[in-house]
């Protein structure tokens, strides 16, 4: 029996077939303990003799069942950590990334630029005050200028017109605002750029938006010229486009500078195609500017201090820049927020 015992243990596959071997065996009515039991029936000395062979037999048996049930477990434990185990040589899931719209990739391109050439970064209002828009850059009310941009305006009044002597408020329609704000603020020599949004009340078309963004540029010191004005653009177009880079000036009119220029910047890509690009405007800070800004200035409890000095302005759209780069057709794919088009740029930082 107890080799009969010892290889249905060894044979015995699970920790299930094991139970069954040792109830068959050492169990409350297994074939050993029965044998056990039955040693009452037997003379005194055969009992004795008897009851030792069989404890013999159940202490191997025991001790088999012992050391077999430690290995099904440990095998058992060893089949569970492995089915369970990591393999961290697996691909991940990925989770999915995001990246910077195209227009913030060209802004941190072009103030990038500017900070390397000393310019200090100001951020300001998109809703704004009439004067800040108009008034103080040279375009008073009566001025035709001011319908060159169409103007979103707040209706702050219960009417929607506006209280006598509050001033009346509007979406900016370009950055040059912070030409004045930037001025009131800060004492001259600077230089200044900044970036926004801008609103315009006009029909949409592949190149324009109601809603787009300008950076503009303000350099105010002594002695400021022209000059500075063309190198400080070719330099802006020589960080955008390499060491060759063109640009051009063409004399335009804006209220605010005199002279005044639109600029554009020849334009290559790999696959040969070419044109100039119309960026924006710049000119020569106009003396009316610099005293609108020292009125402002003295109101406010401040020194005068910039009439008599000199300074150019510029203003640019981004969105020109990016659809070139990333040959964008339409401007209206940038903020129509079509997964198809964004997902284009995804991990582009
Ligand atoms: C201005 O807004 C002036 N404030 C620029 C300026 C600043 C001149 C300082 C002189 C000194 P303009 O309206 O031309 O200028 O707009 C400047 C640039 O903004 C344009 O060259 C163009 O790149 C972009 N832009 C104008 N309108 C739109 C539009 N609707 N959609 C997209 N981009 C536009």
């Amino acid at each position: 029996m107890q080799q009969e015992a010892l290889a249905e243990i060894a044979a015995a596959g699970d920790l299930d077939a094991l139970q069954q071997v040792k109830t068959k065996y050492v169990g409350k009515k297994g074939l050993i303990t029965q044998q056990l039991g039955s040693l009452g029936g037997l003379a005194p000395e055969e009992r004795k003799s008897r009851g030792a062979e069989i404890n013999v037999v159940r202490q191997a048996v025991q001790g088999a069942l012992d050391k077999r049930e430690a290995l099904l477990k440990r095998a058992a434990l060893d089949a569970k950590l492995q089915g369970e185990a990591l393999d961290v040589t697996l691909p991940g899931l990925g989770l999915p990334s995001g990246g910077l719209h195209p227009i913030n990739r060209v802004y941190s391109d072009l103030i990038g630029i500017f900070t390397r050439l000393g310019y200090e970064v100001a951020e300001g209002p998109e809703v704004e005050e009439e004067h800040y828009n108009f008034g103080a850059l040279n375009i008073p009310w009566y001025h035709p200028a001011r319908e060159l941009q169409d103007t979103f305006w707040l209706k702050d009044g219960p009417d929607g017109s506006s209280e006598p002597g509050v001033p009346r408020r509007l979406l900016r329609t370009h950055t040059s605002n912070m030409q004045i704000r930037y001025m009131v603020e800060h004492e001259p020599p600077l230089k200044m750029v900044s970036r926004g949004k801008v609103y315009r009340y006009e029909a949409t078309d592949a190149t324009h938006e109601a809603m787009f963004h300008q950076l503009e540029g303000l350099v105010v010191g002594e002695g400021i010229s022209m000059a500075d004005l063309k190198g400080t653009i070719a330099e802006m177009a020589r960080g955008l486009y390499g060491a060759g880079a063109k640009v051009r000036f063409q004399p335009s009119y804006y209220p605010f500078v005199e002279p005044g220029a639109d600029f554009a910047v020849w334009w290559e890509n790999p696959r040969g195609e070419s044109k100039w690009l119309e960026l924006g405007g710049c000119g020569m800070v106009h003396p009316h500017v610099f005293k609108a800004v020292d009125d402002l200035r003295e109101a406010a409890g401040k020194e005068r201090v910039y009439e008599g000095l000199t300074g150019f302005a510029f203003g640019l759209g981004p969105e020109r820049i990016a659809m070139l780069k990333y040959g964008i057709p339409d401007i209206r794919y940038f903020y129509a927020n079509d997964p198809r088009v964004m997902r284009q740029f995804r991990g582009e930082l």
